[in-house]
């Protein structure tokens, strides 16, 4: 066995230089670059989204300071030593949690996506050069730790005219939403954890409401208050926005569940495919209605179609990852993905979901929306938005 003496790309200054040591709280290297994205700052400063860059991420578990944030007035500053949660209402003993109470409570961990309900419809239409954290950077995935709703709501205990519970937030937007109890005693998490750390701020700190599955205005954050009620509050966010304008021109509000979606993030919008040959297609599949149990990818525009191989864990109600090898062969391609889930749904095409909802292709675009994403590589390598 001849274990050449290969010389390591090291030199000999950094090898007699000593390395940091003792870093308390660590960072990544400096020479990562990875960096959520806002929009321009000519939008209000305490309003707004960013956006994960989902063309980084490796596995399944987005890092927590990459986790896509949204927020309607501003993250809040909230000491958990003060804060409390209140559940009142339709409830026999309404009560007030204090975080160490409910540090106190049986308590799990669950890996989910957060997909915002605005996620992968607007933006990015007719600009060529959008990455596809432009496009589909509203959603990430983080191990979750908290009590279960269920748990509280046994605590206090219901009343029988109990149908429906508002949860609230302390930030300044009052942001509130109704979810029917059947979802609440199905699988809510009120979480305190993120992975393995406490929330960060801008996830809701120090605690928040984690609605599995639905679109992300229902996992509300800083959450101080839960009331207990027997029909929806009807609140901004309910009753305005995150509804669906239909072609008949009603609207379809409460549509919870995000759908089967999926997108290639590698390669992907901007990227540079360095040359002919073997690359490793990736990606990410989700659905809002439990496990992913296929994606298919295609290299022609979705004129044929290759089975990716997921990987282990695939996990409900959570991003799973996908690959595909392929060999390009220098030739104009266009890459795009399809998954279906294990109710047996399969993601739409772009054409399909206008022909069920209507044409909306001005700024606003869709909410719920989960058409296929195709990805042209032209022959000189240069990935574009189709
Ligand atoms: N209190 C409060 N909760 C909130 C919001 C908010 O503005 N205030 N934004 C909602 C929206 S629109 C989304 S998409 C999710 C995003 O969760 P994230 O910021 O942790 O990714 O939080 C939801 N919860
Ligand atoms: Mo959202």
């Amino acid at each position: 066995m001849a274990i050449a003496a290969i010389p390591a790309a090291v030199s000999a200054e950094e090898m007699r230089t000593l390395g940091a040591a003792r870093r308390e709280y660590g960072e990544r290297s400096q020479f990562e670059r990875s960096a959520r994205l806002f929009p321009p700052a000519s939008s209000t400063p305490m309003t707004g989204a960013s956006r994960s860059p989902l063309q980084d991420q490796f596995g399944i578990i987005t890092p927590s300071a990459l986790h896509f944030e949204r927020h309607h007035s501003g993250v809040p500053t909230i000491d958990p030593a003060t804060h409390e949660l209140a559940i009142h209402g339709l409830v026999e003993r309404p009560q007030r949690f204090t975080m160490s109470l409910l540090k106190r409570l049986p308590s799990v961990s669950r890996i989910h996506f957060i997909e915002c309900g605005g996620n992968a419809g607007r933006e990015h239409r007719g600009n060529s050069g959008a990455t596809v954290q432009q496009s589909h950077g509203l959603v990430s995935c983080s191990e979750w730790t908290g009590v279960r709703l269920s748990t509280l709501l046994r605590e206090v205990g219901l009343k029988p005219a109990a149908r429906w519970v508002l949860a609230e937030g302390a930030d300044a937007s009052r942001h509130a939403r109704s979810i029917p109890l059947a979802k609440a005693l199905e699988d809510v998490l009120v979480a305190y954890g993120q992975n393995g750390e406490a929330l960060r701020p801008e996830q809701g700190y120090p605690l928040r409401l984690l609605v599995p599955g639905w679109e992300g205005n229902v996992s509300v954050k800083w959450l101080h208050r839960l009331h207990v009620i027997d029909q929806p509050m009807m609140t901004r966010d309910e009753a305005a926005s995150y509804t669906d304008l239909m072609p008949d021109g009603k609207a379809r509000a409460f549509s919870f569940e995000m759908e089967s979606n999926s997108v290639i993030t590698s390669p992907s919008g901007g990227q540079q495919v360095e040359g002919r040959g073997w690359l490793e297609i990736s990606g990410l599949a989700w659905s809002g209605r439990g496990r992913i149990e296929q994606v298919d990818v295609s290299t022609d525009g979705g004129r044929t179609w290759r089975q990716a191989e997921l990987q282990a864990p695939v996990l409900s109600k959570a991003f799973t990852r996908f690959r595909l090898p392929w060999r390009w062969d220098g030739q104009e391609a266009v890459l795009v993905s399809r998954s279906r889930d294990e109710t047996g749904y399969v993601q739409p095409t772009r054409e399909a979901i206008v022909a069920a909802r209507g044409m909306k292709e001005g700024p606003d675009g869709f909410n719920h929306y989960n058409g296929m994403k195709p990805w042209k590589i032209t022959r000189e390598g240069m990935v574009t938005h189709v």
